[in-house]
């Protein structure tokens, strides 16, 4: 399959995020994807293609067209205010404060826009979203067009990103405009199954209320693990929605042998909800050596994933999601893309 990748996610750098109770260097590291990249070229995955150019115009019908403006215009509000290093929010709109007030300092405009302190604006921040953004584009069209799969190699993720916050590395959210791109092109409905091991509670929120796009999630416990305030099994969808939100929450330590069958109650659902074709959130920081995750899956296990997720016999848009342990994501990321096109 190809791959579709572009060099500007390398601005976003030196990034910091508030991490228990101290502002440290960002986990979302562009040797993440530099790594990915080696193996899919080592593996003989197929080409890496450049994004091709996108408008914004599906981004703005995935988020509120006001959000997407802010995360273009976050740096240079930024700097503007006499500001130097990384735009980190420190001051929400949380229960019982005003939320119809939008504010007019950047100050401000950070926690209206988000959801935490995952998610901080360099300067070379806004061209790595939006090549992220075309990459995920480009694959979804290349998959509308007839290929079998494709795979946006990009950063930063997505999945945490909702209708109008950003949150979790995340700022756009990539698998959500993919999937929404593939029913621009012609598909009736479109499944996402989110594999990284922390709920998609942007894609979840996204696509809440809707039945064309069915939203699988299997991640740790929100009871315990991030995001926290979303995914547990109880949440199904509401409206025209309900029943197309399946969430498949796991204790801290779940393997191979619980994980696995997970998989399959969600890939058995999306067979009978029946799609037209599918975006897999890929992350694998369910890898066992994980620094910041908490489940224990084995790099042997990853071509399993892949090969089961071919048996959906879906056209397949792979968007790259999370995975911290660096020295493996290589590896893990190309085991499940070598898994499905082996299957
Ligand atoms: C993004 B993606 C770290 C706490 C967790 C945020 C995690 C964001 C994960 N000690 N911080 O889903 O991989
Ligand atoms: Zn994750």
């Amino acid at each position: 399959m190809r791959s579709v990748h572009s060099p500007l996610h390398t601005g976003h750098a030196g990034q910091s995020e508030l991490v228990a109770g101290r502002i440290l260097p960002g986990f979302e590291l562009p040797e993440r994807v530099e790594i990915v990249r080696a193996a899919v070229e080592r593996a003989g995955l197929g080409p890496i293609i450049a994004p091709a150019a996108q408008s914004l115009d599906v981004a703005r019908r995935i988020h509120r067209p006001d959000y997407v403006d802010f995360l273009g215009d976050a740096w240079d509000l930024w700097v503007a205010a006499g500001n130097e290093g990384p735009a980190l929010p420190f001051v929400w709109p949380t229960r019982g404060l005003r939320h119809d007030l939008r504010p007019a300092k950047i100050d401000a405009l950070l926690g209206w826009y988000s959801f935490d302190g995952g998610s901080s604006f360099v300067a070379g921040t806004w061209a790595a979203i939006e090549s992220s953004y075309a990459s995920a584009l480009t694959a979804a069209d290349l998959v509308a067009a007839g290929e079998r799969a494709a795979f946006s190699l990009a950063r930063p993720p997505g999945h945490h990103a909702g209708v109008r916050t950003a949150g979790g590395y995340c700022y756009l959210n990539n698998a959500a405009c993919a999937a929404e791109r593939l029913r621009d092109r012609g598909a009736g409905r479109v499944a996402i199954l989110d594999v990284d091991f922390h709920h998609g509670n942007g894609t979840q929120e996204i696509f809440w209320e809707r039945s064309d796009v069915a939203v699988v999630n299997l991640h740790g416990d929100p009871a315990t693990e991030y995001p926290y305030f979303l995914g547990a099994a109880e949440e199904t969808g509401e409206g025209p929605g309900e029943g197309f939100n399946l969430n498949l929450p796991m204790p801290a330590g779940t393997d191979f042998s619980v994980w696995g069958a997970a998989l399959e109650v969600g890939c058995r659902r999306i067979g009978e909800i029946g799609v037209d074709a599918l975006v897999v959130s890929l992350g694998v920081d369910t890898y066992e050596g994980d620094p910041i995750s908490h489940f224990r899956l084995k790099t042997s296990d990853y071509p399993k994933i892949g090969a089961r997720i071919a048996a959906l016999g879906l056209p397949t848009v792979f968007v790259l999601e999370g995975g911290y342990a660096v020295a493996a994501i290589g590896d893990n990321v190309v085991g499940v893309l070598a898994g499905f096109e082996g299957a």
